[in-house]
């Protein structure tokens, strides 16, 4: 067996103050209310800082903000003027990318692989292309001079903390609308990060403000009167309540909700990068991903040969501290995720699947899953059918590619979906058929900021992402 050495990642690169106040018009306000919350490292339970809970009369202080900003400078500019600030950002970023990773992990419990890896590029890259429409709306399809909406709130989750925020806030700012934002109360960090960003990048006081609190400050945000636009992101529960809060307000709204994607393998695929697929499919982010490949649809012909192929593959992946750079499972985001998850894998035993892991230490504190795998589901099992936002994957077979289809589509959900198989008509012929947003061929996890984003069903609606995006945030 080859042993590796730990490798961390240095801490000193950031620096977290003990505390954190509201970013609101280009300034860290205290909160008017005196409730504060606290955000911890998942991995070991410490505390990492402090932070404001937004009360109604702040989340009022800062759309009035985003408001003045909007009407005073923001709107008025040139699209020019705002990519060179959009330009300035994302350059910012890629500067900052080292310190923006270990925090993210820090905060979120990711592997640093990953958050360097792939949050990190991701999110420039969000500000690069959006930056690069800023000047060029006329040309996107919505008119000769399409118009901004105004202010946008704009509510993110947990599981991709600073992409989630680069996928709102680049678009909006790019089509000349201010925002609000709010991020999730278990990962506050790097989006206050991003706050003393927009200062270091001179943007205009009021563009971007960013306030902290949990479900109450959201529900204020997004029902206050004086927003234009609503975009959240998260569980489709919550869509649901926002979805009604907004009905008939005139708001414009998207949501983008959960998933329980389909990952379907046929039997001339090439395994050994299937296998590959399926890991990255519902192993990355701890499967904290809301298009996560938590289905796996395989052949019947070759289940045993591709199941002893994946376990022997999940075996290698370690498990542990999230700064080490060869860890690729890190923590799970919180304590409440964990007993979900769990809770759902005792549910997928009880219903009759067969459960099993790769023998994996699990570290003594912190939130922490072993990355599962269950055969012998069926379609009318719980962890079938509902998202488990874990590491968890749940196996099913079929013989046709008409009853993959089928199978594939029996869920309420409709974000994304991956084929592996090599002939190109079939990939077509699967892709036309398959209700979901993105329909991903021999890879899976895959993403870009050209290429739009978003589901069918209760996955949600609207697009994020691309050329696309852009309508989300003009009056069209
Ligand atoms: P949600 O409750 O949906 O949280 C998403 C965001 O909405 C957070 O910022 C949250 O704040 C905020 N929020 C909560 N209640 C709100 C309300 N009534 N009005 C406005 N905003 C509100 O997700 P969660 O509780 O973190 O996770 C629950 C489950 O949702 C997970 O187990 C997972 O299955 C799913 N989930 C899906 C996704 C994606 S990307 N599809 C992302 C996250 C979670 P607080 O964090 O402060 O509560």
């Amino acid at each position: 067996m080859f042993e590796y050495a730990p490798a961390p990642e240095s801490r000193d690169i950031v620096d977290i103050r003990p505390s954190y106040g509201l970013f609101v018009n280009g300034e860290w306000v205290d909160p008017l209310g005196d409730e504060r919350d606290k955000t911890v490292n998942p991995a070991t339970e410490e505390v990492l800082a402090e932070f404001a809970v937004a009360s109604d009369a702040d989340v009022d202080r800062a759309v009035s903000a985003a408001r003045k900003a909007y009407e005073s400078v923001w709107a008025q500019l040139p699209g020019r003027e705002r990519a060179k600030y959009l330009f300035r950002i994302a350059r910012i970023i890629q500067e900052r990318a080292r310190e923006l990773a270990v925090l993210e992990s820090l905060d979120n419990g990711k592997p640093i692989r990953e958050s360097r890896d792939v949050d990190l590029p991701l999110v420039a890259a969000h500000f690069f292309y959006y930056a690069g429409w800023a000047d060029k709306l006329g040309y996107a399809g919505f008119g000769p001079a399409p118009k901004p909406l105004g202010v946008a709130a704009q509510v993110i989750p947990w599981n991709f903390p600073l992409l989630m925020l680069a996928w709102k806030i680049a678009p909006a700012l790019a089509c000349g609308n201010t925002v609000v934002l709010k991020p999730a109360e278990t990962t506050p960090l790097t989006a206050l990060a991003f706050a003393e960003i927009c200062r270091q990048a001179d943007l205009p006081p009021g563009v971007v403000n960013i306030v902290t609190g949990a479900g109450a400050t959201g529900q204020a945000l997004v029902n206050h009167p004086d927003v234009n636009k609503v975009a959240f992101t998260g569980s489709t529960e919550v869509g649901r309540l926002i979805a009604r809060s907004v009905a008939g307000t005139g708001k414009k709204l998207t949501l983008e909700l959960g998933g329980k994607a389909a990952n379907i393998v046929f039997d001339d695929a090439a395994l050994d990068q299937a296998v590959e697929g399926i890991v990255n499919g519902i192993f990355f982010n701890q499967g904290h991903v809301c298009c996560a490949g938590s289905r796996l649809l395989v052949q019947e012909s070759i289940a045993d040969e591709l199941l002893a192929a994946l376990k022997r593959r999940l075996s290698t992946l370690r498990l542990g501290d999230p700064l080490d750079k060869n860890t690729d499972i890190g923590a799970i985001n919180s304590a409440a995720q964990l007993a979900k998850i769990r809770e759902l894998s005792e549910a997928g035993e009880q219903e009759g699947a067969e459960r099993w892991s790769p023998s994996c230490p699990i570290p003594d504190r912190g939130y922490w899953f072993p990355p599962t795998v269950f055969t012998g589901v069926a379609q009318s099992h719980r962890i079938a059918r509902e998202e488990i936002f874990g590491p968890v994957l749940s196996v099913l077979t079929f013989r046709t590619p008409a009853e993959a289809v089928e199978k594939a589509n029996n869920t309420p959900y409709g974000l994304s979906a991956g084929v592996w198989t090599e002939k190109g008509s079939r990939i077509l012929w699967m892709a036309d058929k398959l209700r979901a947003g993105v329909v991903w061929a021999n890879t899976f996890n895959r993403f870009d900021p050209t290429s739009p984003f978003g589901g069918y069903k209760e996955s949600g609606y609207g697009r994020e992402g691309g050329r696309h995006g852009l309508e989300a945030y003009l009056d069209v």
